[in-house]
């Protein structure tokens, strides 16, 4: 029996597998204090896809015929296929510069892997060009974390908190659905007689708990919580001692949201004024309140923005650092946070460490042993990566732990880029959507065959063992990256037995950074069910709660941010006169790589259905089994489609599970939050008609008119 953990969503559930003779069982574990016993349908499935059998078991070349990739792979034995990788790598760079090379990575990969592929980047390839799927998941959130806090752990206080709310603010999250086991905490604090509130363009299950819900157009949430923010001020409700003693910027932001009353919000967003107040007034005067936000309102152009605004709503009334207190981004991915905290990002060093610091440079080099002069700086986001590729100017790319041809923003860009690629080397456990337009593909190890450390969603730190050897005696994926540092002559920099071994140095990257992991080591890990960062050192028991006493900036405090609400990339009009936004079904998980896998989930959603509002079905002219084109300015589809009454009537809303034809990141648009660098997957202007008769239904250009009038 191996004490396991569910790969999937943030939560990190505890598994208990056990494995014998093609066999398994997975069962929730009663001892990991997080998930309470629990397990949602997801984790009872996980190791399903790790035994299905499409799963790639060992080293694959694509066979190219006139220029094109013709789908016909044959196997290559390890050495031979490492080598001839490591030799087009050399001959790329020795032609192109090292600059050629780019390594995309994941937030599923353990601590030890993310660390790793960072400094595989910047000490193997010696290239700038690393950045990874988080970029597209909480780089909003961590920006406005840094901004406001002075530091980026996604949520501030332990999940046990929840329950101790008195009020309870969801935006732009969907926890019944992405992270269901959380919902027991927040039940938990409803039966206590907690005040919930969701904020979300549409009904969902996690709608369904709140008292009030706030159907709100995508893109409007800083306008909304300007209204908020605005009546706190206006009634005196706030914590004029926290705010003095503990924050910057209040009066800016007093003048910020003056005009923001009730009223105007009301005109502006169409939620009625008295629920403002309400909303405003239950948060403020609630002894204790929690804010979590999520992708909903991080996937925007105005993603930092929007948190930063949520985030005041905390600060101004002083709800941080104490029981049933605190913010959280819930972070998405199984290690979406430790994934961001190590290096995989393009302008990061390990430790939540600056690239462009010298003084983090020659931390990080002398930990690597070489001289800080000789690390690349910083590279480019991951959307700007692939348009890089397209440019000419990257040759070959490395992807670890991704499936971005599915999960990028317009993925007709990203799949043209691919094509120009010299060399593109996938790491994978399936022949992907991504992998299928690879040179190489080489079998990935899953979560049952590799032990190493994740970060959950608070933080915490903790321990995975390895349930089963992975296939065939196959590498894992760090050794997989040893051997090709050391074909490419750097193998003296990457000398590692065992995950543990890279944890330790990873511990000494990080030790004095943002995320000091330094204090933890896998034997504190076995013994304590996780350690919360930081962890300066090892007779430190960690930080559950952040900020009880002070923010992270140098002066102690947090800073309060004046939000001036600003229009998405792309506003509806005329021609496309429908906000499409996009998210998850709680079956599936991301590019649906895995899921898509797993019969008994796939089997309950085997196909994208848009939610559309009855008075737009009523528009579109559909019918019983009608289905609808949806047309963007980058691309086409035809889905089923199904009416939801909660949604907003200017809203259709598609789940990112599926690809080819089915993949809505087909539509979606390009553009990127100036700071954080995160696509706008939650705004983008289309048109939708019956798809069965389009001609005959002429509903466009009908709606087009009504709206325009
Ligand atoms: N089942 C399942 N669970 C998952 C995942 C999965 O793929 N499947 N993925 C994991 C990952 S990596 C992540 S990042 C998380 C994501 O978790 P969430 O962020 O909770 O999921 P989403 O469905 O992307 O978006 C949440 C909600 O935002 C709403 N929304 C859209 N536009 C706006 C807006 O302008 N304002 C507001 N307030 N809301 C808006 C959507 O309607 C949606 O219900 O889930 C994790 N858990
Ligand atoms: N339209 C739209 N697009 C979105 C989003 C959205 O809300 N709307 N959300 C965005 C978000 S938040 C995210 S996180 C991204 C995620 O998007 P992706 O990065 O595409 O996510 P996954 O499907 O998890 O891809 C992970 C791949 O790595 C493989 N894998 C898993 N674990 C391992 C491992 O340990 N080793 C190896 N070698 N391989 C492994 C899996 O088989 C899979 O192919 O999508 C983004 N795209
Ligand atoms: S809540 Fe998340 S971690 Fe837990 S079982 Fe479900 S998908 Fe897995
Ligand atoms: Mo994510």
């Amino acid at each position: 029996m191996a004490k396991s953990h569910c790969c999937f969503c943030s939560m990190q559930c505890g598994l208990e597998i056990e494995v014998g003779d093609g066999e398994w069982t997975a069962k929730p574990r009663k001892d990991f204090p997080v998930s309470t016993g629990r397990l949602c349908q997801k984790g009872f499935q996980a190791p399903v896809h790790v035994f299905h059998e499409s799963r790639v078991l060992s080293p694959r070349k694509q066979l190219v015929t006139e220029g094109e990739q013709s789908g016909e792979w044959h196997e290559v034995a390890w050495s031979s296929a490492l080598e001839q990788i490591a030799q087009d790598i050399r001959g790329l760079q020795t032609k192109h510069g090292k600059e050629s090379i780019a390594v995309f990575g994941g937030g599923s990969l353990t601590n030890e892997v993310s660390y790793l592929l960072g400094k595989f980047a910047r000490i193997a390839l010696q290239t700038p060009y690393i950045d990874y799927n988080g970029r597209y998941c909480m780089s909003s959130a961590a920006a406005a974390g840094n901004k406001a806090f002075g530091i980026d752990r996604g949520m501030t206080m332990p999940l046990e908190e929840i329950s101790n709310a008195d009020c309870l603010i969801l935006a732009g999250t969907n926890i019944a659905e992405c992270q269901p086991t959380m919902i027991p905490y927040v039940m938990a604090a409803k039966k206590r007689g907690a005040f919930i509130v969701t904020i979300d363009p549409r009904n969902t299950p996690t709608s369904k708990l709140a008292d009030v819900h706030v159907r709100l157009q995508p893109g409007f949430d800083s306008i909304f919580v300007n209204g908020l923010l605005h009546v706190m001020i206006e009634e005196e409700l706030i914590d004029a001692s926290f705010i003095d003693a503990r924050t910057a910027g209040f009066d800016e932001l007093k003048e910020a949201v003056r005009s923001f009353t009730p009223d105007r919000v009301e005109e502006l967003t169409g939620v009625v004024a008295a629920v403002v107040r309400t909303i405003a007034r239950k948060f403020a005067s609630s002894h204790s309140g929690i804010v979590l936000t999520a992708r909903g309102v991080e996937q925007q152009v105005n993603g930092v923005e929007n948190t930063l605004n949520y985030m005041n709503l905390c600060l101004i009334t002083g709800k941080i650092g104490r029981k049933g207190c605190g913010f959280g981004a819930v972070t998405g991915q199984a290690n979406g946070q430790g994934g961001r905290e190590h290096g995989q990002k393009a302008d990061q060093l390990p430790g939540y460490r600056s690239i462009a610091e010298q003084s983090a440079r020659e931390h990080v080099s002398a930990v690597w042993g070489v001289d800080a002069e000789t690390l690349p700086g910083p590279g480019v986001s991951a959307y700007e990566l692939f348009e890089k590729i397209d440019a000419g100017e990257i040759k070959g790319l490395l992807v670890l732990g991704s499936n971005p041809v599915v999960s990028s923003p317009n993925s007709s860009l990203v799949k043209q880029a691919l094509r120009k690629l010299e060399l593109l080397v996938v790491i994978d456990l399936f022949e992907t959507e991504t992998a299928r337009m690879a040179d190489w593909l080489l079998p990935g190890s899953s979560f049952m065959e590799a032990e190493g450390t994740l970060t959950n969603l608070e933080g915490r730190v903790f321990y995975r063992e390895r349930a089963m050897q992975p296939p065939r005696g196959n590498p894992e994926d760090y050794q997989i990256l040893c051997t090709l540092a050391r074909l490419l002559g750097r193998g003296a920099y990457f000398q590692y037995e065992k995950a543990e071994d890279i944890f330790n140095e990873l511990r000494r990257a990080s030790a004095g950074g943002k995320a000091d992991y330094y204090g933890i080591t896998y034997e504190k890990l076995k013994a304590n069910n996780g350690v919360f960062w930081p962890c300066p050192d090892p007779s430190h028991s960690g930080t559950p709660m952040m900020f009880s006493e002070s923010f992270a900036h140098p002066d102690g405090k947090a800073r309060i941010h004046s939000i001036v609400p600003k229009l998405p990339a792309e506003p509806v009009d005329q021609q496309y006169p429908y906000v499409l936004t996009t998210g998850r079904l709680a079956n599936h998980y991301l590019s649906g790589a895995q899921t898509r896998r797993t019969e008994p989930l796939n089997k309950k959603a085997p196909q994208p259905i848009a939610e559309i509002h009855p008075s737009v079905a009523d528009r579109l002219k559909l019918k019983l089994n009608s289905r609808l084109r949806l047309t963007s300015r980058r691309g086409t589809m035809i889905v089923e489609v199904k009416v939801n009454e909660g949604i907003h009537p200017s809203t259709v809303f598609l789940p990112f599970h599926w690809g080819d034809e089915l993949s809505v990141n087909q539509l979606t648009v390009p553009a990127l939050d100036p700071v954080s660098r995160m696509p706008e997957f939650k705004l983008c202007a289309v048109q939708m008609e019956r798809a069965d008769s389009v001609k005959e239904a002429g509903a466009y250009a009908e709606i087009a008119a009504e709206r325009q009038s």
